[in-house]
């Protein structure tokens, strides 16, 4: 017995001895990773979306812009939908949001951006089960924004508006093109007035003011109204067709005056939305009085101007 023991012990001293060679060969008791003997397509998916584009850091060249990720593993066609989120460059303001359910490998939606910001997107993947997979959050700067190199700081031209019907009906100051060019309003509320429109119950008139106002320290656009001091609201676009954002939410206005003028005024910042500059401004009624039971021939804002105080 003891001689068939003798050769058995020599080959595992043997065996450890190889063992032991290869191990310092390696320089390293890691064992290595174990490479998949398979591939499925999912298993190739990042654990979070991730943009495909725009590329983060990019400059849009076109308002409409599609959004693309790559989905997220687990989160593929028909296990999840996707949310993309654009906002301010800060992330705290939401400019729009678009659901979606998850393509083939990737997913996409169509957002419309608003010129001459910087701002920020994600995609958050979402689950049957509720579970969730955020992407990073991205930079992307909107169009360029068309600016005319000179000219006045006043409204151009009226490039829409809206006036409820019962308003247009009992107001006697319907005449939206009197919101352009420098405040101007005359007479009073016994004689009539001239130079202002009344927007009526949350009525509105969307101004191109061809030159752009740029945000600086304080406030960076003016608006003037008559009688009292009525509240207006303010949104401020690179476009006339928007995305507009809001800069002002029911401001009292009227009730500050500049020496020889009738109308009074308020004032907005642009920095109330993270907005660097902007041609188009909608100016919206904030007195939210039902036409209906007002008895008034000026129901609403009276508008006499608008006024950008830094001309980029
Ligand atoms: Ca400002
Ligand atoms: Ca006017």
């Amino acid at each position: 017995m003891r001689h068939l023991q003798r050769p058995t012990s020599l080959v595992t001293s043997l065996l450890l001895a190889v063992l032991a060679g290869l191990a310092a060969c390696g320089g390293s008791s890691t064992s290595p990773t174990p490479t998949p003997t398979t591939t499925t397509p999912s298993a190739t998916l990042p654990a979070r979306p991730t943009a495909i584009a725009p590329a983060a850091g990019a400059t849009a060249t076109t308002d409409e812009v599609t959004f693309t990720v790559q989905n997220a593993s687990g989160f593929d066609q028909g296990q999840a939908e996707y949310t993309f989120r654009l906002a301010t460059r800060s992330g705290t303001l939401e400019i729009a949001t678009a659901q979606v359910a998850a393509g083939s490998r990737q997913t996409s939606a169509t957002l419309r951006v608003p010129r001459g910001m910087t701002l920020s997107w994600t995609a958050t993947a979402t689950s049957a089960s509720g579970q969730t997979a955020t992407s990073d959050t991205y930079t992307l700067t909107g169009a360029t924004l068309s600016c005319a190199a000179s000219g006045n700081a006043y409204a151009k031209r009226v490039v829409d508006w809206f006036i409820p019907a019962c308003s247009l009906a009992r107001n006697r100051y319907n005449d939206v093109q009197q919101v352009l060019g420098p405040p101007d309003s005359q007479g009073n509320a016994t004689n009539g007035y001239t130079g202002i429109v009344s927007l009526g119950n949350r009525g509105r008139v969307d101004v191109d003011m061809e030159r752009c106002a740029v945000d600086g320290p304080g406030n960076d656009v003016r608006v003037f109204q008559r009688a009292s001091a009525e509240p207006v609201t303010l949104y401020a676009a690179g476009s006339p067709d928007g995305p507009w954002l809001m800069i002002g939410d029911r401001l009292p206005c009227g009730d500050v005056f500049l020496p020889g003028l009738r109308s009074g005024y308020c004032e907005f910042d642009l920095a109330a939305f993270e907005i660097s500059e902007a041609r188009y401004f909608r100016i919206e009624d904030g007195e939210h009085y039902a036409c209906e039971i007002a008895e008034t021939d000026s129901e609403g804002a009276d508008i006499d101007a608008i006024e950008i105080l830094r001309l980029k």
